[in-house]
Parts: structure tokens; C-alpha cells; sequence
């Protein structure tokens, strides 16, 4: 990993020390459905603030609710919903959010703070807040909370370290990703020294889902569909959330199935379009290499990673996987 410019991390850590030593209200979010990293950051970052002084309150965009896999993370209880957070802070923190739209109704305060501070680690982000700590570089945002703890001195312990390791696990796949470093494996080791039990976050992460799922599974990989001739290859399949809850499941449990699905060899491209109670569809896009899936979902309308990224479609299914299928195609034609 890169190291982060020296200038936009002793910038947030001013602003943050500066909060902590007066006693500020500081607000921090993650960016709408929050992941492990999002989550993380905010609850690590809330709570080292919160050790140092400041008046924290920790918040994610709504609705709000958790899945259970990330529910039990140390401090999860303290979180608000958006409805209950000083609409004006001295301080509002962006934690992961690639942009001010993943903010959802708290992206005002971007505005309506005194100061706005965003960390965050996606190469789509088109920078924004009036203190930017954005390293695309850097694995996961934990990375960067890491670095913002030690520059507000605050000791890591094993609930400090309990979050940013499940950032940290959640957005290198385990260490599997190409985003994984060797600096990803000292920061890693720091956290296990304090004495957390990795192999407990990691199941309740990665390995912990009802029977329900094993049902849900064969639905969606049954109907999963290899078009080779796609791009460098597309393999995709759709579920709902409707589908969920009749095995049993919440919405969020179809977070899990792309990572089924991008096993597959033939296919560069893993796609899972996800119907929402609401009628739309969110696309999540994982690529095997070959294929910048950032550049697919921001032509689509969304963002991520080079090889994890997303977006959201008001099409109907056909429409909303010809569109992708195009994009795809264009993008090897470039
Ligand atoms: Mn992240």
C-alpha cells in the first residue's frame, strides 16, 4: 500500500484532536446499508473520540437497521438513527462514503456542520467536505481510522480492534483481495496483538447464516445465467428481497450471493441484480481482473472499486442487464 499524503491525514487528525480537546460535538456516519468497513470506521473512530473527550454521536443513513452479521460489533448499541443527531455539529465525520449521495438525508450536513471531514478509500470518489482523507490506495477505510486513533493517541484494545479488523477482513476478502498489502498484514498483526479473537469475527462475518440461505442459494445459482461472448465474459443471476424473507431471510442476506457466484471461470464479470421492495434493482458487479467494474457502474450510475462495484436501476430486469451487457461490451471495444 501507498502511503497516505502526509498533508490530508494531519489535516482530520487536527480537526478531530482540536473537537476532542474542546469537548465538540462531532457526528460520524457510514454510507447507506452500511458494510463491515463503513460500520467499522464509524464505531472505532466514534469511540476513540469519545475517549478523548468529544461529544459523539454515531449514525448511518436510514433505514435503520443492521444485518445481523455486523449487529454485535462492539458499540453497535450506541448507534442513532439520523432523526436523532444535532442537525448542526461542530463536526461531521464521512466515514466510506464514495459520495455525498451515499449519505443519504445526512449529506446536508456536509453543509450545516462547522467542519466536514470525509475518509474514505474508493477511486470513485470525487472528493468532497472541506477535509478530504481519501486514499484509494488504502484497502478499506479502517486503514485510515487506524492511522487517525494514533494520531489522536488513543490506545487500541480489543474493542477498538475488534472493528477495524472486520473492516479491515470484510474489504480485502480475508486477505484474498488484490487491495491486500503488506502493510494490510502489519496492520493485521497489530490488531491480533491486542488480543481479539479473529476466527470469531470472520465466522460471525463471513461464516454465519440461517438454513434458509443454503435455500436461497440454490434458487439464484440455479437460474444463473454464463454469457461468454459478454465483455471478457458475464456470468449473472437476480434475486429479491421478496425472496428472501420467504426463505426466511433479510434483504441484506443478498449481499452474500455475489460472492457466490464470482467463482465462476468462464466469466470475467460476476453480476447480481437485486429487486428492492420498492421495485428498483441494485447491480453489484465483481470482476476477476480483467475488467474495471468501477468504470462500468459510474457510466451506470453508481461507484465502487476496480473490482467490486455497484449501482442502482429503475429499469425492469431485461432492460436493466442489456444495459449492463452494452456497457460491458463498450468497455472492450475501448
Ligand atoms: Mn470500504
Amino acid at each position: 500500500m501507498t502511503a497516505a499524503p502526509e498533508a490530508p491525514a494531519a489535516a482530520a487528525i487536527e480537526v478531530l484532536a482540536t473537537a476532542a480537546a474542546t469537548g465538540a460535538t462531532v457526528v460520524l456516519s457510514g454510507h447507506v446499508q452500511p458494510d463491515a468497513d463503513a460500520l467499522g470506521s464509524v464505531l472505532a473512530l466514534a469511540e476513540g473520540l469519545r475517549r478523548r473527550g468529544a461529544q459523539v454521536c454515531a449514525t448511518f443513513p436510514g433505514p435503520f437497521r443492521l444485518p445481523a452479521s455486523l449487529s454485535w460489533l462492539p458499540g453497535a448499541a450506541s448507534l442513532v438513527p439520523s432523526t436523532e443527531v444535532p442537525a448542526a455539529p461542530d463536526v461531521f465525520v464521512s466515514l466510506d462514503a464514495s459520495s455525498p449521495g451515499r449519505l443519504g438525508e445526512l449529506a446536508g450536513l456536509l453543509d450545516s456542520a462547522g467542519t466536514s471531514v470525509v475518509i474514505d478509500h474508493h477511486a470513485s470518489n470525487p472528493g468532497f467536505g472541506s477535509v478530504q482523507l481519501v486514499v484509494p490506495d488504502a484497502p478499506a477505510t479502517v486503514v485510515l481510522v487506524a492511522e487517525l486513533l494514533d494520531g489522536l493517541e488513543v490506545e487500541w484494545d480489543t474493542q477498538l480492534a475488534t472493528c477495524l479488523y472486520a473492516g479491515l477482513a470484510a474489504d480485502t476478502g480475508s486477505f484474498r483481495f488484490g487491495n491486500t498489502a503488506p502493510g494490510t498484514h502489519e496492520l493485521a498483526a497489530r490488531l491480533l496483538r491486542t488480543g481479539i479473537d479473529h476466527a470469531a469475527i470472520s465466522q460471525r462475518l463471513f461464516d454465519t447464516a440461517p438454513f434458509g440461505w443454503l435455500r436461497l442459494l440454490s434458487l439464484v445459482t440455479g437460474r444463473a445465467e454464463l454469457e461468454p461472448d459478454v465483455g471478457a465474459g458475464l456470468v449473472w443471476t437476480w434475486a429479491s428481497t421478496a425472496e428472501a424473507r420467504e426463505c426466511g431471510l433479510p434483504g441484506d442476506q443478498l449481499e452474500a450471493l455475489v460472492d457466490v457466484v464470482r467463482a465462476t471461470e468462464e466469466a470475467d464479470v460476476a453480476c447480481v441484480v437485486k429487486g428492492q421492495d420498492d421495485g428498483s434493482w441494485v447491480v453489484s458487479m465483481r470482476s476477476r481482473g480483467a475488467t474495471d467494474v468501477a468504470g462500468v457502474a459510474i457510466a451506470l450510475g453508481g461507484g465502487g472499486h476496480r473490482a467490486a462495484a455497484g449501482y442502482s436501476s429503475f429499469a425492469d430486469l431485461q432492460t436493466t442487464v442489456a444495459r449492463l451487457r452494452s456497457e460491458l461490451a463498450a468497455g472492450v471495444e475501448h
